[in-house]
């Protein structure tokens, strides 16, 4: 329960701050839209003919939240809205838990926030189907690479696409992350939000907990939102602001959904330090709620030009990871080839010069004699 601490300690420090952080610079008005909005007491959800929402593969309405994946190998299902979402400017506040009886990194594989053009297509990532139009944000607990060193695990990213990219599962996406962070959001006995923000062509994802569980929560995560502070707790960003992208351009009428998968885990047995074995035990994927409001914002003329409507998901000069040229320092002998043959050619130049020049003043005596 050291992290359950380390989130108290973030309250604790977040009470401090909320008086400490001005305003966000931008003024927004906000109206939660039922019609992509998933709450409590989940009325209509995957039923056939009534009902904003639909059901996926093994996913399961209970009384208090909707079960993605159940803590069982090899599941995936998914929720998505019916209703195509045409806001300009919007926020979803996803409410989650993450639970199961594996040890930290011992999990998997973790779920996705969907706003796409396709709906209710079962695939690879996180449930869903790769080579998607539109955007997904990654809540991933298990660290498939194996060199993650410098990465740790449950690991939050986003990733837009035009439908040419693939999301690389064996590299946990980072070739086409647009950013990203660690948030420690398993297990934890409290509310655990994702808040995913599009207002004028900016993305940014935040991860929040709230110690005490209850109503009042969307009160709680404004203000939280409005404060725009950073909390730094043990040197970790462990509640943070996590993403922010500007430049993204997304179509209107998509799709809200989330998907999860609990990934194969079956075969796999690790030995700890005490040489005891144990198995990969994966989580249970609820979702308590999703929350979409309407962010109401002014734009300058300048942005209203800007911002006009796209057909196609693309980040502005967007440089992601696994595109970077691989340009490499010069090696010493590609220098040393290259000054040679520079010096090579010049003497070279100098010499046929030489030679030009004799014939033709050989050339203008003959004329004059
Ligand atoms: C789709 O995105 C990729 C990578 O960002 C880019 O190279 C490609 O040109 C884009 N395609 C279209 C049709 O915009
Ligand atoms: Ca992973």
């Amino acid at each position: 329960m050291a992290a359950a601490g380390r989130w108290r300690a973030g309250l604790a420090l977040l009470v401090v701050a909320l008086g400490l952080g001005g305003p966000r610079a931008e003024q927004t008005e906000e109206h939660l839209k039922r019609e992509h909005s998933l709450s409590k007491p989940y009325q209509g959800v995957g039923s056939a003919s009534s009902g904003l929402w639909d059901l996926l593969g093994n996913a399961m309405v209970m009384t208090q939240y909707i079960r993605l994946t159940p803590d069982v190998q090899s599941k995936q299902g998914a929720v998505w809205n019916r209703v195509p979402c045409y806001l300009r400017d919007w926020e979803m506040q996803v409410h989650f838990k993450i639970h199961g009886q594996g040890k930290k990194n011992l999990n998997g594989d973790g779920f996705a926030i969907w706003y796409t053009k396709d709906r209710m297509q079962p695939g690879p990532v996180f449930g869903s189907k790769d080579n998607f139009l539109g955007l997904g944000v990654f809540v991933d607990t298990y660290p498939n690479e194996e060199k993650q060193q410098e990465r740790v695990f449950p690991y939050i990213s986003a990733m837009v696409n035009n439908g040419s990219l693939t999301y690389d599962h064996d590299r946990d996406g980072r070739p086409t992350e647009l950013g990203g962070c660690t948030a420690m959001v398993r297990n934890l006995n409290h509310d655990t939000f994702l808040v995913i923000r599009y207002v004028k062509r900016r993305l940014t994802v935040s991860a929040a907990c709230r110690g005490r569980a209850g109503s009042g929560a969307t009160a709680w995560l404004r203000e939280l939102l409005l404060s725009q502070v950073l909390i730094d707790i043990d040197g970790k960003h462990e509640w943070r602001d996590c993403i922010d992208v500007p430049g993204v351009r997304l179509p209107r009428g998509y799709y809200f959904g989330t998907s999860s998968v609990t990934g194969d885990l079956s075969a796999i047995f690790v030995g700890d330090a005490s040489g005891r074995v144990s198995a990969l035990l994966p989580d249970n994927h609820d979702i308590i709620s999703l929350k979409l409001y309407q962010l109401t914002v002014e734009r300058t003329p300048e942005e209203e030009k800007r911002d006009r409507e796209v057909y196609l998901p693309v980040v502005d000069n967007l440089k992601l990871p696994g595109m970077e040229a691989p340009l490499e320092p010069m090696s010493g002998l590609a220098l040393f080839l290259i000054v040679f043959f520079s010096l090579v050619a010049i003497v070279f130049a100098i010499v046929i010069g030489v030679i030009v020049y004799n014939k033709w003043q050989e050339q203008s005596r003959k004329h004059f004699y």
